[in-house]
């Protein structure tokens, strides 16, 4: 009865969310409203991106289609998507996003309290050899009343209430945590809805696997160089790990979070602050790391206790598997000025 129970009872993301939403009984209903217009956000870009091959989306912008009109790249349409989406939700009122140089200051007729920080589509230039990318997002809650300033969204990770990415790939697969674990979600196109197929995410505690561009290692610092020539060198006998890397941060995370193992982008003389950017990329897959049972580390300390100043702030970072980070963790303490 379990497993026919388990076809008929579909857990949609919007029926997971309402659950969360019924344990906070003050709850206006406002998150989950948000959370809808991310997920009909995700949804818009899984369609564009898998017509992309055949409507001439690829590629860059300037090309025109059979209609002759305008293409717009990829990760420029899904830019559009998520405001426009984000801002008629009515529940926001500052966006950051990857594509954007200013914050978006949502008109006051549509204010909300919840402000987004999101990359559209990351990875987008693996689009044309059809490499997995995806969206990542973040939510904070608008620090005091009133005017809604930057500062709102210059909060330290650990303030955000909920991150998440949707992965555009082999499947629409939308990993989420809302603060209390994490759940996966599969598009089912012929429902439109996103599934429960991953319920209650755990990272493996050890990994047996690394991922990081090997083409920088010329540029390493000594404790990543030192870390990575021990995962390939093993001085205690162990098995040298396996190098998996995709070059696009969702696929690598997502393969991270549900094989275990360690993801690393770390700083290098050429990006003294590596290259991720801290508000969307760090901190969302880092709150997920934690919520999953890994950890996330820039070098220096928790990831999430980073307090941005700018909103593209770039950070090193290197998360994974708790036994994983806690062993590069314990190489940059070595290094510390005593
Ligand atoms: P590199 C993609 O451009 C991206 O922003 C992330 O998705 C990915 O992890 C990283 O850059 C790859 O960077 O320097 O290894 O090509």
């Amino acid at each position: 009865h379990a497993a026919e129970a388990h076809r008929t009872d579909l857990m949609t993301i919007t029926r997971y969310v309402l659950n969360e939403q019924s344990k906070h009984p003050e709850s206006r209903g406002d998150f989950t409203i948000l959370l809808n217009h991310i997920v009909l956000g995700c949804k818009f870009v899984c369609s564009a991106v898998n017509k992309a091959g055949l409507a001439k989306l690829i590629g860059l912008a300037g090309e025109t289609n059979v209609q002759g009109e305008e293409q717009k790249k990829l990760d420029v349409l899904s830019n559009e998507v998520f405001i426009k989406a984000l801002v008629s939700s009515g529940r926001t009122c500052i966006l950051v996003s990857e594509e954007d140089e200013e914050a978006t200051f949502v008109e006051p007729s549509k204010r909300g309290r919840y402000c987004v920080v999101f990359d559209p589509l990351d990875g987008s230039s693996n689009i044309d050899c059809g490499v997995s990318i995806g969206t990542i997002f973040g939510i904070y809650m608008i620090k005091e009343g009133g005017e809604p300033k930057l500062e709102d969204v210059l909060q330290p990770g650990k303030n955000m209430l909920a991150a998440g990415y949707c992965m555009y790939g082999s499947s629409c697969t939308l990993v989420l945590s809302t603060g209390a674990g994490v759940n996966g979600f599969t598009l089912d196109p012929s429902l439109g809805e996103f599934i429960l197929t991953h319920p209650d995410i755990k990272i493996p505690k050890k990994g047996k696997i690394y991922s990081v561009n090997e083409g920088n290692a010329k540029n390493w610092d000594g404790p990543t160089a030192k870390y990575v020539e021990k995962c390939k060198f093993p001085k205690d006998g162990s098995p040298a790990k396996s190098l998996r890397y995709i070059g696009s941060m969702v696929a690598d995370v997502h393969r991270t979070l549900l094989y275990g193992g360690i993801f690393l982008y770390p700083a290098d003389k050429k990006s003294p602050n590596g290259k991720l950017r801290v508000l969307y990329e760090v901190f969302p897959m880092s709150f997920l790391m934690e919520q999953a049972g890994g950890q996330a580390f820039t070098g220096k300390q928790r990831a999430l206790d980073l307090v941005p100043k700018k909103i593209h702030e770039r950070s090193p970072i290197f998360l994974g598997s708790y036994d994983d980070v806690e062993e590069i963790k314990a190489l940059y303490a070595a290094e510390e000025p005593k």
